[in-house]
């Protein structure tokens, strides 16, 4: 039995989407983070990523991770990638060509997109300059990899030629960023694949169960 740790708000989100995707069976353990806590280790907290019994099964204290049988994993593109793999069907790789170029979209999403996106999203909208400088270089800096994105998606659905993990890790990366308007104007196909990615049932079954967790 596959055990997934982590609340849906967190990158626990990018396997929880998969699993809705796979409809394979498996134990959801809501781990908060404990940041989100006032007191994480207090004997009511809820289980968190301080909680020695979490951190026996990552000693990083972060979600998520994932247990199958003996093998644990702790980074969210390596368990969508595992999880699509061993239970994905054609949502995961079909070929060693598609498992290398799986594997490529996911450092891709990781180096390229992810930090510059999060950028955005945790920058406070507090109106100063300040913010307009940081938002300005996180959208220059998403422009070359959004620009080879885009091109990859003229005259393709999806990533692949069918839709699959590549793009769940992809559209979870870059959901970060994709609420700020001028980082994504310019790249029509990429916004038309990120709202088919989010029109999908399974996101919208994950995303109504992320909306009725605690802020
Ligand atoms: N690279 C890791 C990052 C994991 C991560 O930063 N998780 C956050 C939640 S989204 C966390 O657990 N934070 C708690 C902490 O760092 O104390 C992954 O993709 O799984």
């Amino acid at each position: 039995m596959l055990t997934l740790y982590g609340v849906y708000r967190s990158r626990a989100s990018r396997p929880l989407w998969l699993l809705a995707e796979c409809r394979t069976p498996f134990s959801h353990v809501p781990v908060i983070q404990a940041y989100r806590l006032a007191d994480p280790l207090a004997g009511d907290a809820p289980l968190n990523t301080a909680t020695p019994g979490f951190l026996a099964i990552n000693p990083s204290g972060q979600v998520p991770a994932l247990q199958d049988g003996a093998l644990v994993l702790t980074e969210s593109l390596a368990i969508c990638l595992h999880i699509a793999r061993k239970y994905g069907g054609d949502l995961g790789p079909q070929s060693d060509d598609e498992t290398a170029l799986m594997e490529n979209w996911a450092l891709f999403a990781a180096t390229a997109i992810e930090p510059a996106a999060l950028e955005i999203l945790y920058t406070p909208d507090d109106g100063s300059a300040d913010r307009t400088r940081i938002l300005r270089a996180a959208t220059d800096r998403l422009s070359r990899p959004l620009a080879r994105l885009e091109a990859h998606l003229t005259g393709r659905d999806w990533l692949f030629d069918r839709f699959t993990v590549a793009d769940i890790m992809l559209a979870e990366c870059l959901r970060y960023g994709a609420g700020h308007a001028p980082a994504m104007a310019a790249f029509p196909q990429t916004c038309r694949w990120l709202d088919a990615a989010h029109d999908r049932p399974a996101f919208q079954t994950m995303w109504a169960a992320r909306l009725a967790e605690p802020e």
